[in-house]
């Protein structure tokens, strides 16, 4: 049997099904995503797109755009999505590195993306704008809605995701139809998803928790989802009543929490929330409850694997904590040296199972280092196991920043930072902020002294996309180094975290 992701799919939702509905109330079927996805899987591959081929996307999130990710899946290519706030030099490191052989943009952006995608030399340049219109859509709506699915093997690529880049560049993760798979039945298992479930999307399509995480549970349980093009808390508590789960990320509660209207009414038809992608604050999680009468429940992931732990459906679901390894997945604590710590001590984290990826594309030393000589993958988050088996996280082995789910990597900004004419060198660490969790902010030795933060952050528009942009510019003499001449993080985040 095909490992392939679409088939699995296709051999379970009930064709009349509801896939997704709008905000005012439009519906999609199983039967119009399929016939969709069969429509640009015929499009792209006229247009020269090959199984084993990287798609790249960068378009905004609507049904269609999903169903671009499932055509390319249909087609044995390999989807890249990207976020649609990256800017065009941003963009090019991506068409560079994932040599694709096409790219889809929105029809707003391609006099700026066909000289770039030329640039890079990929072959094939369509449009798909928010509504399902442009160029993609016109060749598709020549094409059959019949497509004969690629037969996949478990290990084949479905989907390069780009993520952690300690050297300032970030790296394609790879995810096979295995991994995903598996991810999504254990997922479904362990959160109860039946077709009679509504999940509430509202996350980006671009990263593993909208793209993967959220929408798999309903594709894989055949049941419907109500999409938002992004989170505003107003739209989400008016639809709430209409959903049966929510998927989101810390800001999000923290923002439905600002609310005057959320109660147990908003919530009544809601049978599930989950929190992931940043830490949910204790405090997030039990004002959540005493307001609403639902318990969060918390969950551990990571793009390299997925969801990785979980707090229980049933059973206790401890604030603070992220719960236990999701069905299939091992997970350990060691010390620098890899050896396991005692029970109860903090350590590294470390993790082995069916949805981790086997590395990165075309690194294989940035491969070989994320896993230990025996087989387990390094996520780089530090953490305890309770005696009953339960996950907290207290940190990260990385000076990665979490702003309101997305990661921003210091090196990134700073390397765009200190090659203003006016900066002599930057640090980026990240402050504690009430909505984001934790904000990005810059700490910056001048060379001219005139220079300010307005005209630094001016500068930076237009490099950076601007949830990468620092929140806050703070100046000062030089760095605090340790011996060696590394910056010291710890040192500037203790001095700048209470100023935010
Ligand atoms: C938007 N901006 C941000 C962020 N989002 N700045 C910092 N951090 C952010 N997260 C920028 C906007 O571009 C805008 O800039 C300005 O901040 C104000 O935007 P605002 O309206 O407040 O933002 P928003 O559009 O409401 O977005 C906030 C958000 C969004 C809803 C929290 O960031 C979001 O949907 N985050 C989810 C991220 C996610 O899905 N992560 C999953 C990673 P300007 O004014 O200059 O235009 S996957 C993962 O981590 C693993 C697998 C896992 O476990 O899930
Ligand atoms: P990404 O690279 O976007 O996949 O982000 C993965 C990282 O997000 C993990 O390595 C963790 O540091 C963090 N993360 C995900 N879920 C949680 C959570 N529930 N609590 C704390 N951190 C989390």
């Amino acid at each position: 049997m095909s490992g392939n992701l679409f088939s699995l799919v296709a051999g379970r939702a009930a064709p009349g099904a509801t896939f997704v509905e709008a905000e005012a109330g439009a519906r999609w079927t199983y039967a119009d995503l399929f016939a969709l996805t069969g429509r640009y899987a015929n499009a792209l591959a006229a247009s020269g797109v090959a199984p084993g081929d990287r798609v790249a996307v960068q378009v905004e999130k609507s049904p269609e755009a999903y169903g671009l990710y499932l055509a390319v899946l249909r087609l044995g290519a390999i989807y890249v999505p990207l976020n649609p706030a990256h800017t065009p030099a941003e963009v090019e490191y991506f068409l560079r590195d994932a040599a694709p052989a096409a790219f889809v943009c929105d029809p707003r952006g391609v006099q700026t993306m066909r000289p770039l995608a030329e640039a890079c030399g990929v072959p094939a340049l369509l449009t798909l704008d928010a509504a399902g219109g442009g160029t993609l859509a016109d060749r598709a709506a020549a094409q059959p809605g019949a497509f004969a699915t690629a037969i996949s093997a478990p290990d084949d690529v479905a989907a390069i995701l780009y993520t952690s880049g300690t050297t300032g560049r970030q790296k394609g993760a790879l995810l096979s139809h295995g991994n995903l798979s598996s991810n999504a039945e254990a997922l479904t298992r362990a959160w109860g998803f039946t077709p009679r479930d509504r999940l509430l999307h509202v996350l980006p399509l671009f990263h593993a928790h909208g793209l993967f995480i959220a929408a798999h549970c309903a594709l894989f349980s055949g049941s419907a989802m109500i999409f938002l093009p992004r989170f505003a808390a107003d739209r989400v508590l008016a639809l709430l009543p209409r959903a049966t789960v929510l998927m989101g990320v810390p800001t999000f509660y923290t923002r439905l929490l600002d609310l005057p209207g959320l109660g147990p009414e908003a919530c009544r038809g809601v049978r599930l929330f989950t929190s992931g992608s940043a830490p949910l604050l204790a405090e997030t999680s039990r004002a959540f409850t005493a307001r609403t009468g639902h318990a969060i429940l918390e969950r551990y992931g990571m793009t390299e694997a997925v969801v990785i732990t979980s707090n229980p459906l049933e059973g206790e679901r401890r604030p603070g904590s992220v719960g236990r390894p999701l069905e299939g997945v091992a997970l350990r604590i060691v010390d620098a040296e890899d050896r396991p710590v005692p029970p109860g001590a903090v350590g590294l984290v470390q993790i082995r199972g069916p949805a981790v990826t086997r590395g990165y594309w075309r690194q294989p030393e940035k491969t070989a280092e994320a896993f230990t000589s025996d087989g387990w993958f390094r996520t780089g988050d530090l953490g305890a196991l309770s005696d009953d088996g339960y996950l907290t996280l207290v940190g990260r082995n990385s000076d990665l920043v979490i702003s309101g789910g997305f990661n921003v990597y210091p090196k990134e900004v700073e390397l765009v930072l200190d090659a203003l004419p006016g900066v002599a060198e930057s640090a980026v660490i990240g402050v504690p902020h009430r909505d984001l969790g934790e904000a990005v902010a810059a700490v910056v030795v001048r060379r001219d002294p005139t220079l300010d933060a307005d005209a630094i952050l001016e500068a930076l528009r237009g490099r950076l996309a601007p949830y990468k942009l620092p929140r806050r510019v703070h100046f000062v003499g030089a760095l605090p180094r340790n011996a060696m001449g590394k910056v010291l993080k710890t040192v500037l985040r203790a001095t700048f975290s209470s100023a935010s």
